[in-house]
């Protein structure tokens, strides 16, 4: 296996408007994040995600891009955007960018200029089509019935030429038609740009929905539903391979990279398909099978998960790195709730379950990614007002199911305390004081309360904080290539509660053993000569393992 800089590195994911505010406005900045690189670069990570920082009415929290070329004024200046490059590379740190080219903003000029007229320049950079007449009642009706991610059609009429254009996401987003090369040599020279100031690579947005089946068919109807979920036809479409083996050859090729690709509805043969190194596409993507373990349909219907569907999952993506490609390991990310009060007790075991996820990120084949507060173990929040919620696709949702399904508010918002995007996007935790030294003024959304106990400050004084396992587990990593380049070995497959596997690399072992729950487990390891590497627990037992315990073993 051909040894990469991206499959070595950690990489740590930013969301700037929720890391630092360095001014007092109350929304985290670039300069915010140059306070902080001490802090990263202690933590042992390689490269940073930085999430979208570009000009943007900020529908979506800047995944409306109205300027691909600036910054937007509440994150700061290029100037301090390239000053935050040149201070990362100096310590050695990677930055990779979002790249968000399924959709532009609204606002963005292009499609100002293609809603003007039929004729217009760009009219056809975006996706245009005329009304349908309903067959029940002969009213116009949208040209197909697909559901926005963010619920509600995926089409919104625009009066000016009477037609209607697609968007995916909000409103505010619509999807730019790929079928265009305009479209894509204008991304492309974006692109360019970009890296001709030196950053190190890009993660993709929704990089699989540029491709759209022709004719936009309808989706079979659910019952009582107007509009149904069009995955099908626009996820990993028709010419999806053909436009990033051309991204690779135009852009991508020229420079030593890394991308990775966030492709929501991808099975691990699409994952080779996009990632194998002889396939010049992508390096590495965001698949979201473990995303989906603990609901049912929609995320908003939760139930608990199940461990053998994680080793199932983790299994199957093997196969992606046994033909040639890679993986990317996350359990959370800007869009997730935090991971530790979702897959582990956030109560009872804080430490112990947030030290055990990390353990499984972490030695996973693949390339690893933490976000920010996951390495203080940062928990989900519960506003009680939705008033509270600043996320568009959790005000959407409630108003879908409150207002016009008349569904039960507390239902809703329990379900929202769950799910919602805004839990993983509650300010950083640097401390006890007010807002927990994010800022000094009003933050644009509320703290999470629990920064009282849980924040860096704590972390950094404790040696056995979540932070420091964090540490200790990246410096692991780096010592022990068996858990960059090894192969994936699983044992004690039948065992519901527990996880372990092997990581072999030229006869060389590293042992992983992971109870996922809150009981007592045992488990017989005595057929290993082996020495611990580290675990979260002080004393560990022979067979016995504690809740939520995790370990790590060299084989001897
Ligand atoms: O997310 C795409 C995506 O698949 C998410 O919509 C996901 O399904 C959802 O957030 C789960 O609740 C990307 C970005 O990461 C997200 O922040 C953006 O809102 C979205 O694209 C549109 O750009
Ligand atoms: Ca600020």
């Amino acid at each position: 296996m051909k040894e990469k800089w991206w499959k070595e590195g950690v990489v740590y994911q930013i969301y700037p408007r929720s890391f630092k505010d360095s001014n007092g406005d109350g929304i985290g900045d670039l300069r915010g994040i140059i306070e902080k690189i001490d802090y990263i670069e202690n933590l042992g990570v390689d490269i940073i995600w930085l999430n979208p920082v570009y000009k943007s009415p900020n529908d979506d929290n800047g995944y409306d891009i109205s300027d691909y070329y600036n910054i937007m004024d509440e994150f700061g200046t290029m100037a301090d955007w390239e000053e935050l490059l040149d201070k990362l590379h100096k310590r050695g740190i990677k930055l990779i960018m979002d790249l968000v080219v399924n959709h532009t903003s609204d606002e963005h000029k292009w499609f100002v200029e293609s809603r003007k007229s039929k004729d217009n320049p760009y009219r056809d950079y975006y996706i245009w089509r005329k009304g349908k007449e309903n067959k029940e009642d002969g009213k116009e009706i949208e040209p197909n019935n697909w559901l926005s991610f963010f619920s509600g059609s995926a089409w919104k009429y625009d009066k000016t030429t009477d037609e209607y254009f697609m968007h995916l996401f909000t409103k505010k987003q619509p999807d730019l038609n790929w079928e265009n090369e305009n479209v894509r040599k204008e991304v492309y020279k974006m692109m360019t740009w970009w890296l001709d100031k030196g950053i190190d690579g890009f993660r993709m947005d929704v990089i699989n929905l540029i491709s759209k089946v022709d004719g936009l068919p309808d989706v079979p109807k659910v019952k009582g539903e107007k509009y149904s979920w069009g995955g099908d036809y626009f996820m990993n479409g028709p010419k999806v391979e053909e436009w990033f083996k051309e991204m690779n050859k135009e852009v991508l090729s020229k420079y030593d990279i890394m991308t990775v690709g966030e492709c929501p509805g991808t099975t691990p043969q699409e994952g080779i398909n996009f990632t194998a190194e002889e396939n010049r596409e992508l390096n590495m993507i965001f698949q979201f099978e473990l995303m989906g373990i603990d609901s049912e349909i929609v995320k908003w219907n939760t139930k608990q998960f199940e461990l053998k569907d994680i080793k199932r999952i983790i299994k199957k993506w093997q196969l992606v790195i046994e033909k040639g490609g890679w993986n990317s390991n996350y359990l959370m990310n800007h869009d997730q709730p935090r991971a530790l009060s979702r897959f582990g007790d956030d109560k009872n075991y804080r430490k112990e379950s947030a030290k055990m996820l990390a353990t499984f990120t972490l030695t996973l084949p693949g390339t690893p990614y933490i976000y920010q507060g996951e390495e203080i173990g940062m928990v989900n929040v519960a506003f009680e007002k939705i008033d509270d919620y600043k996320d568009v696709e959790t005000i959407n949702y409630y108003n879908e199911m409150v207002f016009d399904k008349k569904e039960n508010k507390e239902k809703i918002m329990k379900q929202i305390h769950q799910m919602s995007r805004d839990n993983s996007r509650t300010p950083m935790q640097w401390d006890d004081t007010e807002n927990a030294g994010f800022t000094t003024g009003n933050s644009w959304i509320k703290l999470n309360p629990s920064y009282k106990e849980i924040n860096v400050e704590n972390d950094l004084k404790d040696e056995n904080s979540i932070y420091n396992y964090y540490k200790k587990l990246i410096k692991i990593r780096k010592e022990n290539k068996e858990l960059i380049y090894g192969k994936y070995i699983e044992i004690n497959v039948e065992n519901e509660k527990v996880m372990s596997y092997i990581l072999e690399k030229e006869n060389s072992k590293i042992l992983v053993v992971i109870n996922f729950f809150g009981d007592n487990e045992t488990l017989d390891l005595k057929g290993y000569e082996k020495e611990l590497l580290i675990s979260n627990y002080e004393n560990s037992l022979e067979v016995e393992l504690k809740p939520y315990e995790a370990r790590i073993y060299k084989i001897k």
